[in-house]
Protein backbone atom coordinates (compact mmCIF):
# COMPACT_ATOMS: atom_id res chain seq x y z
CA UNK A 1 0.00 0.00 0.00
CA UNK A 2 1.23 3.54 -1.15
CA UNK A 3 2.33 5.37 2.26
CA UNK A 4 0.93 8.95 2.68
CA UNK A 5 2.58 11.62 1.16
CA UNK A 6 3.75 14.78 3.71
CA UNK A 7 5.37 18.22 2.01
CA UNK A 8 7.57 20.01 4.64
CA UNK A 9 8.42 23.70 3.19
CA UNK A 10 11.63 25.25 4.37
CA UNK A 11 14.49 22.84 5.29
CA UNK A 12 15.61 25.19 7.99
CA UNK A 13 15.56 23.81 11.20
CA UNK A 14 12.26 23.56 12.09
CA UNK A 15 11.38 21.86 8.53
CA UNK A 16 14.62 19.29 8.90
CA UNK A 17 13.69 17.76 12.18
CA UNK A 18 9.95 17.79 11.33
CA UNK A 19 10.79 15.49 8.54
CA UNK A 20 13.32 13.91 10.29
CA UNK A 21 10.85 12.89 12.89
CA UNK A 22 8.18 11.81 10.19
CA UNK A 23 10.28 9.23 8.26
CA UNK A 24 12.07 7.91 11.72
CA UNK A 25 8.92 7.15 13.01
CA UNK A 26 7.30 5.92 9.04
CA UNK A 27 4.19 8.50 9.05
CA UNK A 28 5.19 9.32 5.85
CA UNK A 29 7.26 9.38 2.67
CA UNK A 30 8.43 13.41 2.81
CA UNK A 31 9.03 15.62 0.04
CA UNK A 32 11.28 19.03 1.88
CA UNK A 33 11.41 21.57 -0.32
CA UNK A 34 13.23 24.83 0.13
CA UNK A 35 14.29 27.85 -2.43
CA UNK A 36 17.97 27.64 -1.62
CA UNK A 37 19.15 24.97 -4.08
CA UNK A 38 21.31 21.89 -2.83
CA UNK A 39 19.83 22.74 1.20
CA UNK A 40 16.47 19.96 0.51
CA UNK A 41 18.76 17.63 -1.54
CA UNK A 42 21.79 17.88 0.63
CA UNK A 43 19.60 16.99 3.91
CA UNK A 44 17.46 14.48 2.40
CA UNK A 45 20.44 12.31 1.57
CA UNK A 46 21.71 12.91 4.65
CA UNK A 47 18.76 11.17 6.60
CA UNK A 48 18.32 8.60 3.58
CA UNK A 49 21.27 7.54 4.53
CA UNK A 50 20.74 7.06 8.52
CA UNK A 51 18.03 4.69 7.04
CA UNK A 52 20.65 1.43 7.54
CA UNK A 53 21.32 2.38 11.14
CA UNK A 54 17.39 3.53 12.18
CA UNK A 55 15.82 0.90 10.42
CA UNK A 56 12.89 3.29 8.64
CA UNK A 57 11.85 2.31 4.84
CA UNK A 58 10.08 5.50 4.73
CA UNK A 59 11.77 7.36 2.12
CA UNK A 60 12.58 11.54 1.40
CA UNK A 61 13.22 13.85 -1.44
CA UNK A 62 14.72 17.00 -1.33
CA UNK A 63 13.72 19.22 -4.20
CA UNK A 64 13.29 22.76 -5.20
CA UNK A 65 10.32 22.14 -7.41
CA UNK A 66 6.90 22.15 -6.68
CA UNK A 67 5.92 19.67 -9.57
CA UNK A 68 7.48 17.00 -6.23
CA UNK A 69 5.19 18.10 -4.47
CA UNK A 70 2.07 16.77 -6.37
CA UNK A 71 -0.75 15.08 -4.15
CA UNK A 72 1.02 15.63 -0.99
CA UNK A 73 -1.96 14.49 2.02
CA UNK A 74 -0.44 16.79 4.25
CA UNK A 75 1.85 20.05 3.64
CA UNK A 76 3.00 21.62 6.71
CA UNK A 77 4.51 25.45 6.04
CA UNK A 78 7.93 26.14 8.27
CA UNK A 79 8.95 28.30 5.31
CA UNK A 80 9.95 32.01 6.24
CA UNK A 81 12.38 34.54 8.19
CA UNK A 82 13.07 35.26 11.71
CA UNK A 83 13.07 38.64 12.94
CA UNK A 84 16.69 40.42 12.41
CA UNK A 85 18.42 42.98 14.52
CA UNK A 86 16.56 46.16 12.99
CA UNK A 87 13.59 44.22 11.68
CA UNK A 88 10.29 45.00 13.61
CA UNK A 89 7.55 42.74 14.15
CA UNK A 90 5.79 44.51 10.84
CA UNK A 91 8.63 43.83 8.76
CA UNK A 92 8.57 39.75 9.68
CA UNK A 93 5.11 40.30 8.85
CA UNK A 94 5.13 41.34 5.48
CA UNK A 95 7.79 39.73 4.33
CA UNK A 96 6.65 36.30 5.76
CA UNK A 97 3.42 37.16 4.02
CA UNK A 98 5.17 37.72 0.82
CA UNK A 99 6.78 34.23 0.74
CA UNK A 100 3.99 31.98 2.62
CA UNK A 101 1.51 33.29 -0.20
CA UNK A 102 3.48 32.31 -2.72
CA UNK A 103 4.28 29.11 -1.36
CA UNK A 104 0.56 28.17 -0.39
CA UNK A 105 -0.46 29.28 -4.32
CA UNK A 106 1.90 26.08 -5.55
CA UNK A 107 1.24 23.58 -2.84
CA UNK A 108 -2.71 24.33 -3.37
CA UNK A 109 -2.30 23.38 -7.06
CA UNK A 110 -0.18 20.52 -7.20
CA UNK A 111 -2.56 19.22 -4.10
CA UNK A 112 -5.60 20.44 -3.74
CA UNK A 113 -7.19 17.84 -1.46
CA UNK A 114 -4.40 18.22 1.00
CA UNK A 115 -4.46 19.48 4.90
CA UNK A 116 -2.36 22.37 5.54
CA UNK A 117 -0.31 23.09 8.73
CA UNK A 118 1.29 26.36 9.40
CA UNK A 119 4.31 26.70 11.36
CA UNK A 120 5.88 29.89 10.17
CA UNK A 121 5.22 33.21 12.39
CA UNK A 122 3.65 35.05 13.04
CA UNK A 123 1.67 31.96 12.82
CA UNK A 124 -1.70 33.08 13.38
CA UNK A 125 -1.76 35.39 10.52
CA UNK A 126 0.24 33.68 8.56
CA UNK A 127 -2.77 30.82 9.22
CA UNK A 128 -5.25 33.07 7.73
CA UNK A 129 -3.21 34.24 4.51
CA UNK A 130 -2.85 30.31 3.97
CA UNK A 131 -6.64 29.71 4.32
CA UNK A 132 -7.39 33.14 2.03
CA UNK A 133 -4.29 31.95 -0.52
CA UNK A 134 -5.25 28.32 -0.43
CA UNK A 135 -9.02 28.64 -1.28
CA UNK A 136 -9.40 25.40 0.38
CA UNK A 137 -12.22 24.80 3.67
CA UNK A 138 -11.75 26.04 6.74
CA UNK A 139 -11.02 22.58 8.54
CA UNK A 140 -8.26 22.03 5.86
CA UNK A 141 -6.35 24.56 6.82
CA UNK A 142 -4.89 25.10 10.75
CA UNK A 143 -1.40 26.07 12.76
CA UNK A 144 0.59 24.53 15.13
CA UNK A 145 0.66 26.63 17.73
CA UNK A 146 -0.93 25.72 21.37
CA UNK A 147 0.80 21.94 21.04
CA UNK A 148 4.02 23.56 21.23
CA UNK A 149 2.94 25.69 24.32
CA UNK A 150 0.94 23.36 26.07
CA UNK A 151 3.70 20.76 25.52
CA UNK A 152 6.26 23.56 27.22
CA UNK A 153 3.55 24.11 30.19
CA UNK A 154 3.32 20.65 30.60
CA UNK A 155 7.13 20.22 30.89
CA UNK A 156 7.44 22.84 33.14
CA UNK A 157 4.79 21.29 35.33
CA UNK A 158 6.53 18.06 35.50
CA UNK A 159 9.66 19.49 36.49
CA UNK A 160 8.48 21.16 39.05
CA UNK A 161 6.76 17.81 40.71
CA UNK A 162 9.34 15.37 39.55
CA UNK A 163 6.88 13.11 37.83
CA UNK A 164 6.98 11.85 34.01
CA UNK A 165 6.59 14.93 31.52
CA UNK A 166 4.28 12.44 29.65
CA UNK A 167 1.72 12.14 32.86
CA UNK A 168 1.33 15.66 32.27
CA UNK A 169 -1.46 17.12 29.46
CA UNK A 170 -1.70 20.96 29.52
CA UNK A 171 -3.85 23.03 27.68
CA UNK A 172 -2.98 26.75 26.61
CA UNK A 173 -5.49 28.50 24.47
CA UNK A 174 -4.94 31.98 22.16
CA UNK A 175 -3.20 33.57 19.90
CA UNK A 176 0.83 32.42 19.93
CA UNK A 177 2.36 35.13 21.45
CA UNK A 178 2.23 36.96 24.81
CA UNK A 179 -1.35 36.65 24.63
CA UNK A 180 -1.81 32.82 25.40
CA UNK A 181 -3.57 31.95 27.79
CA UNK A 182 -3.20 28.57 30.10
CA UNK A 183 -6.27 26.85 31.20
CA UNK A 184 -4.64 25.25 34.77
CA UNK A 185 -8.33 23.77 35.40
CA UNK A 186 -7.84 21.76 31.90
CA UNK A 187 -4.43 20.80 32.96
CA UNK A 188 -4.02 17.09 34.06
CA UNK A 189 -1.44 15.13 36.15
CA UNK A 190 -2.46 11.57 35.60
CA UNK A 191 -6.15 12.65 35.51
CA UNK A 192 -5.65 15.30 38.65
CA UNK A 193 -6.22 18.66 37.71
CA UNK A 194 -2.74 20.40 38.76
CA UNK A 195 -4.89 23.10 40.75
CA UNK A 196 -4.65 20.42 43.13
CA UNK A 197 -1.00 19.36 43.04
CA UNK A 198 0.57 23.14 43.02
CA UNK A 199 -0.28 26.03 44.83
CA UNK A 200 -1.68 29.27 42.81
CA UNK A 201 1.55 31.20 42.71
CA UNK A 202 3.33 28.39 41.29
CA UNK A 203 1.32 27.96 38.39
CA UNK A 204 1.46 31.52 37.78
CA UNK A 205 5.23 31.38 37.79
CA UNK A 206 4.98 28.37 35.06
CA UNK A 207 1.82 30.02 32.75
CA UNK A 208 4.37 33.08 32.98
CA UNK A 209 7.38 30.78 31.74
CA UNK A 210 5.34 29.55 29.26
CA UNK A 211 4.13 32.84 27.51
CA UNK A 212 8.08 33.44 27.62
CA UNK A 213 9.25 29.97 26.47
CA UNK A 214 9.96 30.69 23.18
CA UNK A 215 12.09 33.70 24.24
CA UNK A 216 13.60 31.77 26.83
CA UNK A 217 15.18 29.36 23.83
CA UNK A 218 16.16 32.42 21.65
CA UNK A 219 18.34 34.27 24.05
CA UNK A 220 20.18 31.05 25.40
CA UNK A 221 20.76 30.17 21.42
CA UNK A 222 21.04 33.94 20.23
CA UNK A 223 20.96 33.66 16.94
CA UNK A 224 17.30 31.09 15.54
CA UNK A 225 14.79 30.01 17.77
CA UNK A 226 13.29 26.74 19.37
CA UNK A 227 12.92 23.38 16.81
CA UNK A 228 13.05 20.03 18.66
CA UNK A 229 9.65 20.84 19.99
CA UNK A 230 8.22 22.59 17.39
CA UNK A 231 8.66 19.50 15.31
CA UNK A 232 7.54 17.81 18.12
CA UNK A 233 4.14 19.43 17.91
CA UNK A 234 3.90 19.71 14.19
CA UNK A 235 4.26 15.99 13.85
CA UNK A 236 1.58 15.04 16.25
CA UNK A 237 -0.64 17.30 14.59
CA UNK A 238 0.31 15.48 11.07
CA UNK A 239 0.18 12.00 12.85
CA UNK A 240 -3.35 12.37 14.30
CA UNK A 241 -4.70 13.69 10.81
CA UNK A 242 -2.92 10.94 8.89
CA UNK A 243 -3.79 8.16 11.23
CA UNK A 244 -7.63 10.00 11.65
CA UNK A 245 -6.81 9.59 15.36
CA UNK A 246 -9.67 11.99 16.25
CA UNK A 247 -7.54 13.50 19.49
CA UNK A 248 -8.32 16.64 20.62
CA UNK A 249 -5.00 19.02 20.87
CA UNK A 250 -4.88 22.34 20.36
CA UNK A 251 -4.01 24.33 17.01
CA UNK A 252 -4.98 27.79 15.52
CA UNK A 253 -8.46 27.04 13.87
CA UNK A 254 -10.64 29.09 12.16
CA UNK A 255 -13.74 30.15 14.25
CA UNK A 256 -17.14 30.68 13.75
CA UNK A 257 -18.96 31.98 17.40
CA UNK A 258 -16.50 29.35 19.31
CA UNK A 259 -16.08 30.82 22.26
CA UNK A 260 -18.00 33.63 21.46
CA UNK A 261 -15.09 34.59 18.46
CA UNK A 262 -16.14 34.90 15.01
CA UNK A 263 -14.54 34.61 11.58
CA UNK A 264 -10.54 35.04 13.24
CA UNK A 265 -7.88 32.46 13.66
CA UNK A 266 -6.88 31.65 17.30
CA UNK A 267 -5.57 29.03 19.16
CA UNK A 268 -8.44 25.97 20.79
CA UNK A 269 -8.53 22.47 21.19
CA UNK A 270 -9.60 21.00 18.10
CA UNK A 271 -10.54 17.51 17.33
CA UNK A 272 -7.80 16.04 14.62
CA UNK A 273 -8.96 13.82 12.14
CA UNK A 274 -8.38 12.63 7.90
CA UNK A 275 -10.45 15.48 7.40
CA UNK A 276 -8.72 18.09 9.05
CA UNK A 277 -10.57 19.61 11.61
CA UNK A 278 -13.53 17.52 13.01
CA UNK A 279 -14.43 19.80 15.63
CA UNK A 280 -13.29 22.61 18.05
CA UNK A 281 -13.82 21.69 21.28
CA UNK A 282 -15.50 24.18 23.48
CA UNK A 283 -13.89 23.79 27.17
CA UNK A 284 -15.68 25.75 29.99
CA UNK A 285 -13.05 28.57 31.05
CA UNK A 286 -13.01 31.26 33.68
CA UNK A 287 -14.53 34.75 33.06
CA UNK A 288 -11.07 36.09 33.35
CA UNK A 289 -9.81 33.58 30.84
CA UNK A 290 -12.80 34.29 28.53
CA UNK A 291 -11.77 38.14 28.27
CA UNK A 292 -8.34 37.12 27.76
CA UNK A 293 -9.14 34.91 24.90
CA UNK A 294 -11.07 37.80 22.87
CA UNK A 295 -7.91 40.22 23.52
CA UNK A 296 -5.83 37.37 21.54
CA UNK A 297 -8.01 36.94 18.75
CA UNK A 298 -8.50 40.75 18.12
CA UNK A 299 -4.99 41.18 18.36
CA UNK A 300 -4.81 38.51 15.63
CA UNK A 301 -7.39 40.15 13.33
CA UNK A 302 -5.72 43.60 13.62
CA UNK A 303 -2.69 41.90 12.48
CA UNK A 304 -4.49 39.87 9.35
CA UNK A 305 -6.36 43.20 8.43
CA UNK A 306 -3.01 44.82 7.93
CA UNK A 307 -1.82 41.86 5.33
CA UNK A 308 -5.37 41.80 3.93
CA UNK A 309 -5.45 45.20 2.07
CA UNK A 310 -2.39 44.27 0.30
CA UNK A 311 -1.26 40.33 0.26
CA UNK A 312 -4.84 38.43 0.80
CA UNK A 313 -6.57 38.26 -2.88
CA UNK A 314 -10.47 38.29 -2.09
O1 LIG B 1 5.15 27.65 17.35
C1 LIG B 1 5.47 27.96 16.24
N1 LIG B 1 4.54 28.08 15.30
C2 LIG B 1 6.89 28.20 15.88
C3 LIG B 1 7.18 28.99 14.71
C4 LIG B 1 7.93 27.57 16.59
C5 LIG B 1 9.22 27.67 16.13
C6 LIG B 1 9.59 28.39 14.92
N2 LIG B 1 8.53 29.17 14.38
C7 LIG B 1 8.72 29.81 13.08
O2 LIG B 1 8.97 28.83 12.09
C8 LIG B 1 9.91 30.76 12.96
O3 LIG B 1 9.63 32.01 13.54
C9 LIG B 1 10.05 30.84 11.46
O4 LIG B 1 9.10 31.75 10.93
C10 LIG B 1 9.69 29.42 10.99
C11 LIG B 1 10.89 28.56 10.61
O5 LIG B 1 11.81 28.51 11.66
P1 LIG B 1 13.26 27.84 11.43
O6 LIG B 1 13.96 27.89 12.72
O7 LIG B 1 13.10 26.55 10.73
O8 LIG B 1 13.90 28.91 10.44
P2 LIG B 1 15.11 28.67 9.42
O9 LIG B 1 16.05 27.64 9.97
O10 LIG B 1 15.61 30.02 9.08
O11 LIG B 1 14.43 28.01 8.13
C12 LIG B 1 13.60 28.70 7.27
C13 LIG B 1 13.78 28.10 5.90
C14 LIG B 1 15.16 28.34 5.27
O12 LIG B 1 15.79 27.12 4.92
C15 LIG B 1 14.86 29.19 4.03
O13 LIG B 1 15.73 28.96 2.95
C16 LIG B 1 13.44 28.73 3.74
O14 LIG B 1 12.81 28.66 5.02
N3 LIG B 1 12.70 29.62 2.84
C17 LIG B 1 11.93 29.15 1.83
N4 LIG B 1 11.61 27.90 1.46
C18 LIG B 1 10.80 27.76 0.40
N5 LIG B 1 10.27 28.80 -0.29
C19 LIG B 1 10.56 30.07 0.06
N6 LIG B 1 10.02 31.08 -0.61
C20 LIG B 1 11.42 30.29 1.17
N7 LIG B 1 11.91 31.39 1.78
C21 LIG B 1 12.69 30.97 2.79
Amino acid sequence: MAKPKVTVVGAGFVGSTTAQRLVEKEIADVVLIDVVEGLPQGKALDMMESAPVEGFSTAILGTNRYEDTQDSDVIVITAGLARKPGMTRDDLLFKNAEIVGGIVEQCARYSPSAVIITVTNPLDVMTYLAWKKSGFETRRVFGMAGELDSARCAYFIAEALGCKPADVKAMVLGGHGDEMVPVPQHTFVQGRPVTELLPADKIEQINQRTRDGGAEIVKYLKTGSAYYAPSSSAVRMVRAVLGDTREVIPVCAYLTGEYGIRDVYCGVPARLGRSGILEVVELPITEDQRKALHVSAEHVRENCAKISTTQVKP
